[in-house]
Formats: C-alpha cells, structure tokens, sequence
C-alpha cells in the first residue's frame, strides 16, 4: 500500500512505475488502481486527436502552458499506437516539452502499443485514472487519428479535440471518417497557413449537415497557430465552456455513467472467458467445439450453449 500512499502524496517517480505496471499488465497494478479508483473523478479528461503532423503536439504543450497559468495542474499522455516506444516521433515530442518538464505542476508520459489496440486504451483508461488520482486538475490525452483509437479516446475523455490543418484536400476525408461526430470543440491549426478559412468554411459546412438546427450545442470552431501561440487562449476557454456545458446539462454524468458501463461491460466479458479457458480443459474445449461446428456435426449456437453450461 505504500505505493499509493506515496503516489497520492506526489511523488512523480512512484507515479510513473506504476504506469510502467498498468503498460505490462501486471496483477499489481491492478491491486493500486482498485485504492486509486475511489480518489479519481476529479479531473478534467481532454483527448486530442487528429491526423498526424497536424500540430496536436505543439497544441498539447501550448494548452499545458495555458492551464498552467490558471494555476491548475496538467497532466499529457502522448500515444502513438505506430511508433515504437522509442520512435522519432515520441523523440520529437520529448524535445518539444522539455521546456514544461522542469515543472513539478506537469507531467508528461509517452505510452506505445505493447499488445493490441483494446489493451492499450485499458491501459490509457487506467493511467488516468492514476492521474486523475495523484491529483492533476486536467489530463490532456494526444493520439493519432488512426480509426478506433479515436472513438476509444471520445469514450475515455470528457471533452474531444479534432484538430485539422489547411492543405491537401484531406479534409474530407478526416470528415467521412466520422472524426466530427466525436468532436465536441474542433481546432483549425496551422491558421497562418493559406487556405484556413477554406478549411474552417468546409468544416462548418460539414457542421451544418450534421447539426441541423436542432437544440444541439454547435460544435466551437477555434483556429490557432500553436508554434506562436495564437489562439491557444480562446481553444482553453472552449474547452473550459465544454465542461461546464457537461456539468450544467447533465451531460457528464451521462458521459460518466456510459464510460463505466461499457469498463464493466468489456471487464466482464473478458473475465468470463478467462475464467472458461483457465478452467481444466478448457483451450481443448474450445478446440474440439471448431472441429465439431468445421465438420457441421453441431451449429456454433449449440456449440457455446453447451460450452457455458
Ligand atoms: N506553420 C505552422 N506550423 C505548425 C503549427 N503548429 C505546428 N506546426 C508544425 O507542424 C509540425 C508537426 O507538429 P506536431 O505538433 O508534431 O504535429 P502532430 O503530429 O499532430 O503532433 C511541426 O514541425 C510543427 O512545428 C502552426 O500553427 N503553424
Ligand atoms: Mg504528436
């Protein structure tokens, strides 16, 4: 137990093995977060996602430096699901934050994939809960918008960044992808690009489309230029909106209490299925119910019911 009583007392180095614990997946981890689980729920979660090279890190560093100077705590989880652990890209946003870094109120942590994609956004799930508990006042969470990743990180935040960047056409694209959906502030970054006010007219087309005059919040359009720190303070405040949105609508318990279900929903199901290969015989189980359904002597319904019983 002296692991959470020094996590909970802020010690950044205890904080950061336990993380190294919940990435393996060791039964210790688990045994911490079950303590630190009841002290969480007080933090901002924000997740910041978007195609790759479009400022989400510089953005990250900038609203860390914003929060800060509100005088709350930051916390940035930077995951790249592509690049190995010690990959150009998590280098480069090492050197990028180094000047936040010799601040106590900040805390920066680089995560990879070690298995599939599910268990690295149980395990992101879980290194906030970790810092939500060891007391930072906002979590800002980067990945790269690759598909799911983004629709995990929308269950997993409060408030959703989709920052896009002018050029390329690609913005449809980003769009048919469903990536506004998740939205909840959108980012024009790079405004000092030309073509940015192509890129936020198209998106509020987009927009348009999708919320059609119903009571729908409209989703906040913010542009910025992050390597010159324009604008950053407005896309804070959007975000502070967010969550006062959430709060004063009753929005966050909803979001709170449909993230719990589906943890429950997916811990359960995994569990149960442990627990049926774990038993004597089970993987032969298994093994021999494909052979009976690939030989058409029994229906795979049939098959499971017999399997559960
Ligand atoms: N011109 C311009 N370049 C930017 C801006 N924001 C970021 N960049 C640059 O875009 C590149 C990618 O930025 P990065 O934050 O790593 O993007 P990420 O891949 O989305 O995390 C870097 O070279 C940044 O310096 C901006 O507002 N304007
Ligand atoms: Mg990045």
């Amino acid at each position: 137990m002296d692991l959470v009583d020094s996590l909970l007392s802020g010690n950044r180095r205890a904080l950061a093995r336990l993380i190294t614990q919940i990435e393996n997946d060791l039964p210790v981890a688990r045994n911490v977060l079950a303590t630190l689980y009841m002290r969480a729920g007080r933090a901002h979660l924000v997740g910041v996602t978007g195609a790759p090279g479009t400022g989400k890190s510089t953005l990250v560093n900038e609203l860390a430096r914003a929060f800060r100077q509100s005088g709350r705590t930051v916390a940035i989880i930077a995951i790249d699901p592509t690049s190995p652990f010690t990959g150009g890209a998590i280098l480069g946003d090492r050197i990028r934050m180094r000047d936040l870094s010799g601040d106590s109120g900040v805390f920066i942590r680089s995560m990879a994939t070690r298995g599939s994609l599910g268990g690295l956004a149980r395990a992101t799930a879980d290194v906030a809960t970790a810092l939500d508990a060891a007391g930072f006042d906002v979590v800002l969470i980067e990945t790269v918008g690759a598909g799911q990743s983004e629709v995990d990180i929308a269950q997993l935040a409060h408030t959703v960044l989709v920052v896009e960047a002018p050029g390329l056409g690609d913005d449809v694209q980003a769009i048919k992808a469903g990536i506004l959906e998740i939205a909840d502030v959108l980012v024009v970054n790079k405004a000092d690009q030309p073509n940015a006010d192509i890129t936020v007219r198209a998106l509020r087309g987009m927009l348009a489309l999708s919320q059609p005059e119903s009571g729908a919040r409209p989703t906040p359009i913010c542009e910025t230029v992050a390597t010159e720190g324009k604008g950053i303070a407005e896309l804070a405040a959007a975000i502070d909106d967010h969550r006062s949105h959430l709060n004063a609508s009753g929005g966050m318990i909803e979001r709170t209490r449909a993230r719990i279900r589906r943890q429950i929903e997916t811990m359960l199901r995994e569990q149960l299925y442990a627990r049926f290969i774990s038993r004597n015989g089970g993987h032969a189980e298994l093994d021999a119910a494909v052979e009976a359904v690939m030989d058409r002597r029994v229906d795979p319904y049939s098959a499971v019911e017999e399997m559960i019983k």
